[in-house]
């Protein structure tokens, strides 16, 4: 198996499908599994190098789904994608991963960074599978209400330094890691903004980093509307640029097409 820079060279893009009612963008969109098996498809052929798959909604203020909920709703997009689109699964339950897994997902994405179930690091090591570790601060439920940081960037840094410790150490091996500041998760804009600009302390962890500034309500927040709830296409293509520039490899993203060209002219202006 590749190391994962060698799998996702830099910039590679990530696209979304969320198999859920109530995601903060795309909530209902994709529910139909023939639907997010068309959509994940439509990535593919757009230039995605994976489409990262989620059954649970983690926006602010969500309560979160049973295991057998999650399973409900992906295994059937799962089983169509299987040996065709690759795959990412959107989870922190070991449960969900195991079955994804062994449908065919290769990277297990864990907003928790392997926090939320005491059994997900050992599934991710024993299928050899790649893994995403992101940092949040609380949990989706309370995350927005008062996020705090003595410095955003070595704070986050620091908590990923421990999880990326964590999960070698449960066997995970470390060419197979990627690590996510988590963009919205704990966050206020001025956080995310700086986390990006700060994007170097990340980056000397010596992992490749994903960003997921797509759509979120920090970009809408910027362009005047204090309450909004996601952001425009063209402000989710200007984050995701600058973030690759700063060093980002993934781009985790809902419009696939517009950032695989956005993307693709950064990259030949910076000379890559
Ligand atoms: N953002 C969301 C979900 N998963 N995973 C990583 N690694 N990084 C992110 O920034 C990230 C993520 C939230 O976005 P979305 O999936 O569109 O929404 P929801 O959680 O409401 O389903």
């Amino acid at each position: 198996m590749l190391p994962i820079e060698e799998r996702f060279p830099r910039p590679s893009v990530m696209g979304v499908v969320n198999v859920t009612p109530d995601s903060f963008s795309d909530g209902g969109v994709h529910l139909d599994p023939a639907a997010a098996a068309a959509a994940a498809r439509r990535m593919l052929a757009d230039g995605a190098a994976i489409v990262d798959v989620g059954g649970e909604s983690t926006r602010p203020g969500s309560e979160g789904v049973s295991a057998d909920e999650e399973l409900r709703r992906i295994v059937p997009v799962l089983e169509r994608l299987a040996g065709d689109v690759p795959v990412s699964i959107d989870t922190a339950k070991a449960e969900v991963a195991r079955r994804a897994l062994d449908l065919g997902a290769e990277l297990v994405n864990d907003v928790t960074a392997l926090r939320g179930d005491p059994e997900l690091a050992g599934v991710a090591a024993g299928a050899g599978a790649y893994v995403c570790l992101m940092h949040m601060q609380g949990e989706p439920r309370t995350m927005q209400l008062d996020p705090s940081y003595d410095d955003v960037a070595s704070d986050v840094a620091a908590f990923l330094e421990e999880r990326l410790a964590f999960a070698v150490a449960q066997g995970i091996r470390e060419e197979r890691i990627c690590l996510d500041p988590g963009i919205g998760f704990g966050k206020t804009t001025e956080h995310n903004l700086e986390l990006v600009r700060r994007l170097d302390v990340l980056l000397a962890l010596g992992r490749p980093v994903v960003v997921g500034f797509s759509r979120k309500s920090s970009l809408g927040r910027l362009l005047g509307d204090p309450r909004a709830t996601t952001g425009p296409l063209s402000a989710s293509i200007a984050a995701a640029v600058a973030a690759y520039e700063r060093g980002a490899t993934i781009l985790r993203v809902h419009d696939v097409r517009e950032h695989v060209e956005a993307l693709t002219v950064a990259r030949a202006l910076a000379g890559a």
